[in-house]
């Protein structure tokens, strides 16, 4: 008997673990084994806005290659305890960021661009500040059950403060590589 529990028990444990790589995306069962589609979700030119804290943005070109609209429920990034996908949203008459109900759709085929001023991950509660030049990892978890790990590199940058404020998108310092 105290055999079968704590084999059981182990059981238990990896499917916890199993299951927290699927958080938030409960439909996903067996994708994990298509590894087809590994790659086709590429992000590039990444980055996370230098800051003191409490929260900043990370940034980049996303690229699903799949054919299919692929979303991302979720992240985490190496910089703070919690990740939130973040959408701008004019509330009041004025521009503020909020979560991204559902999270961020990437169209089949298409590069879909996360900047200051529109759809971005936010890194909140930051444990320490990201200086210029300092390295973040972020992952992504897809509602195809894949997760997406990258490098983002701190910037300093102006655009859009925390309150992302309409006046302040033009931002010169960004280097646009689309
Ligand atoms: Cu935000």
């Amino acid at each position: 008997m105290k055999g079968l529990r704590k084999h059981a028990s182990l059981l238990v444990a990896g499917l916890l673990i199993a299951g927290g790589a699927l958080a938030g995306c409960g439909s996903s069962s067996d994708s994990a084994s298509d590894s087809d589609s590994a790659a086709s979700v590429i992000v590039t030119d990444a980055w996370i806005r230098a800051s003191d804290g409490p929260m900043t943005g990370i940034f980049g070109d996303i690229t699903n290659s799949s054919g299919a609209d692929v979303t991302i429920v979720s992240a985490t990034n190496s910089a703070s305890s919690m990740t939130e996908l973040h959408e701008m949203a004019m509330v009041d008459g004025e521009m503020v960021m909020q979560e991204k109900a559902g999270g961020v759709v990437l169209p089949a085929d298409s590069t879909t661009v996360l900047e200051p001023g529109g759809d971005h991950i936010m890194a909140m509660g930051m444990t320490a500040p990201v200086t210029p030049g300092e390295e973040v990892e972020v992952s992504l978890t897809l509602s195809t059950g894949e997760t997406v790990t990258f490098m983002a590199v701190a910037k300093e940058s102006a655009a859009g403060d925390e309150e992302y404020h309409e006046s302040d998108m033009d931002h010169s310092d960004m280097d646009g590589d689309m």
